[in-house]
């Protein structure tokens, strides 16, 4: 409807369809924020009381018994729902408090309910408790920046995406200066309790902070949160206490549903190959999840391919007698080999397109790479020790980095003591794109962990994959099979003979195959010279059109589109699952607090099993920890749990491989597993990673 000029536009932003329309409001997050999760049954009653259980047992590091001697004994925590209890436990559990909460590390769809959990069960428990959020994460406790959260607050996040209500960050509390600052704020604001929702860094700063503030009687807890899904707790007898990180599953459903809207396109466009790196730091648990959601036609997995013995090598070294080291993990080059392979082969069956998924941390897999992050990692730490300088800030150029790593070159030839750099690592960075070794070189994150999000190890594999291409093309391996009905009909409309230039043409003309044209048919020059051999065409004569059309059509062209699937995702809405799961842990966390606990990760039990089956429990953090090299030093630390190629979610995609990557006439196996819903009944109930996973095998 053409606008009336007399219609003013304050009378336009006024009408009820404008307004709903510019409302920052839509109805799916009324929706969501009406919500309400299902609680676990054991927080259907008033009370709830934990039991220590001897069943769990774990391997202690010596180094945490030393450092966390109050906290190294702890034990997994049953909790229990109670109707009634003595007086004491009844006053003790109803207690006034002021509880503290701070988002750490990256956000992770889900966060907003563990606030709500734990506001609703701390607010049920005593409505004078006070729950303050930490602002901007762990700095927010540093630096005593914090709001005291209220119903209006909490309400307008439950069950949406992001850490927007009090935002997060990295800082690690790791110096004195910072823990006594810590302190100074849990005195001010007198807190009983602190809880740490973070990954397995924050954990393990969850688990220091407890040690340091027991005296004071404040309680630490953590909770397990990162998209990574590299949170996965086991006791030493395998028994799983913690399947899965919050917001794994939201952003593995984020991710699928983007990739999967990629498989659809480029089975319809039939031109590009889409190779999409997804996010997950070092673990590939994100990637695996989307080959089960997407069947993309390749999903590399770092764990794999660190398994990867070169057989070709093997059996040579075994007939020279010799043995070959290098046979051993997988090459940058010899990836990029692999990856070639699959595209030549769907290519000869005239698929010319796909989608390959690459995990953020597949160089850490690779063995040269991963020396490469392990060297440069000790060069920071012991410049910025040796010096009292931070490397990054001396060194802001490239060139400035390149330079200080030619000296200490220079200085291993003047000095065979020193073996930090010498210079054959020298000239192997040397060879690599300027923008990777910029990437390898970038600055560590506060925990001292390589930042591989911000390396494009896309755009390095592909670098290899096209140059590996050209050669194949040059050599004339890489060709685009040709449908023998259609050669056939281009051939007879065009008034020529096809059994007549299709052996001339093709190297399989009598097979029943996609048609391939011979390797040594490379260029017009050399088609037109094999047809004059074959006197199908006389000296100075042309190439019939439509022998020329079915050519042009077998030449490959590799074209090309890069994605990058990460903050999105992370910044989804949760999944159902992720709802319910994190309100659970917010209920935990203040089941924990209520019942004294410090030093715990709130976790639920039985994950993989229905709901009716989820069992809140606290998972001791201490005994989790280990040594592990962090900016050149060793620390404790939470193991990370990285993918198992001995599980049954790997086995299933190993053993789908083939049939996904579809190197057959007919059809693709894409899966479109579509956007996250949020109501409805078709909306799956949990990351399918986790329900293969959790197959009783003895039933196979
Ligand atoms: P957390 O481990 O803190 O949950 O963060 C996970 C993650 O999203 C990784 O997948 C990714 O490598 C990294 O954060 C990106 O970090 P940044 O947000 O600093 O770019």
């Amino acid at each position: 409807m053409p606008v009336n000029d007399a219609i003013s536009l304050k009378e336009i932003l006024n009408h009820p369809t404008v307004k709903k329309a510019t409302d920052d409001i839509n109805a799916e997050m009324f929706e969501r924020r009406a919500y309400s999760p299902s609680q676990c049954e054991v927080f259907s009653h008033p009370y709830t009381i934990l039991q220590k259980s001897d069943r769990y047992r774990f391997e202690v590091d010596r180094q945490a018994e030393k450092l966390l001697p109050d906290i190294i004994t702890n034990k997994v925590q049953l909790i229990e729902g109670k109707d009634s209890v003595d007086d004491d436990v009844a006053r003790q559990y109803g207690k006034k408090r002021n509880i503290g909460i701070v988002f750490s590390g990256g956000p992770s769809p889900g966060g907003h309910n563990v606030i709500a959990g734990l506001y609703d069960a701390a607010k049920k428990a005593n409505s004078d408790s006070k729950i303050y959020g930490f602002l901007v994460g762990p700095d927010g406790i540093i630096e005593n920046e914090a709001v005291e959260l209220n119903d209006d607050l909490v309400n307008r996040y439950r069950n949406l995406g992001g850490f927007t209500m009090i935002k997060t960050g990295r800082t690690k509390i790791d110096s004195k200066e910072k823990m006594a600052l810590s302190r100074e704020t849990c005195r001010r604001l007198q807190l009983d309790a602190l809880v740490v929702v973070g990954g397995d860094d924050s954990n393990t700063n969850a688990a220091f902070l407890a040690q340091e503030l027991m005296a004071d009687g404040v309680q630490i807890l953590g909770v397990p949160k990162t998209i990574d899904g590299d949170i996965q707790v086991r006791d030493v007898d395998g028994n799983v206490l913690c399947a899965m990180s919050f917001g794994f599953h939201t952003a593995a459903r984020a991710f699928a549903n983007a990739i999967g809207n990629l498989c659809t396109d480029s089975s319809s466009d039939i031109k590009y190959w889409h190779i999409c790196k997804v996010m997950g730091r070092v673990a590939s648990h994100l990637a695996l999840e989307v080959a089960l959601q997407t069947h993309a036609n390749m999903t590399l997995i770092g764990e794999d391919l660190a398994d990867y013995t070169d057989n070709v090598r093997l059996e040579k070294a075994q007939v020279d007698g010799t043995r070959d080291y290098n046979a051993y993990g997988m090459t940058l080059r010899h990836l990029s080999r692999i990856i070639c392979e699959a595209i030549v082969r769907r290519a000869a069956v005239g698929k010319n397109y796909g989608v390959i998924v690459i995990p953020e941390g597949v160089l850490e897999f690779i063995n040269e790479i991963q020396v490469f992050i392990i060297k440069l990692n000790t060069i920071i730490a012991y410049y910025n020790k040796t010096h009292d300088m931070d490397f990054h800030s001396t060194f802001l150029r490239l060139e400035d980095k390149l330079e200080y790593l030619r000296r200490l070159a220079q200085r291993s030839r003047d000095d065979t003591s020193f073996r930090l750099w010498n210079t054959r690592d020298d000239d192997l960075f040397s060879d690599i794109p300027s923008f990777f070794q910029e990437g390898l070189l970038m600055e560590r994150d506060s925990h001292g962990n390589f930042q591989f999000s911000q390396v494009e190890t896309e755009k390095v594999l592909l670098g290899l994959v096209k140059d590996y291409l050209n050669i194949l093309k040059e050599q004339g391996r890489y060709k685009i099979g040709i449908q023998k009905d259609y050669f056939r009909k281009v051939m007879i409309s065009a008034g020529l003979d096809p059994d007549r230039y299709g052996p001339v043409l093709f190297k399989n003309y009598g097979s029943d195959a996609h048609l391939l044209v011979k390797s040594a048919v490379i260029s017009l020059k050399t088609l037109k010279q094999a047809l004059k051999e074959q006197r199908l065409i006389k000296a100075g004569g042309k190439i019939p059109a439509a022998v020329e059309k079915i050519f042009k059509k077998s030449m490959p062209n590799f074209k090309n589109q890069l994605h990058f699937y990460g903050y999105d995702g992370r910044g989804n809405d949760p999944t159902r699952f992720d709802c319910i799961y994190t309100y659970n842990l917010g209920l935990t966390a203040f089941s924990l607090i209520a019942n004294g606990a410090t030093g715990q990760m709130a976790a639920i039990k039985n994950l993989d099993k229905d709901f009716s089956r989820w069992e809140p429990i606290g998972i001791p953090i201490a005994p989790l920890m280990h040594l592990e090299e962090r900016k050149g030093k060793l620390a404790l630390v939470i193991e990370k749990s990285i993918v198992d190629v001995n599980s049954v979610a790997f086995r299933v995609v190993q053993a789908q491989r083939e049939k996904w990557l579809a190197a057959t006439p007919g059809d693709d196996h894409y899966r479109s597993p579509g956007p996250i819903r949020f109501t409805g009944k078709s909306e799956e109930d949990r990351p399918i990673t986790l329900e293969l996973n959790a197959i009783d095998c003895s039933d196979c």
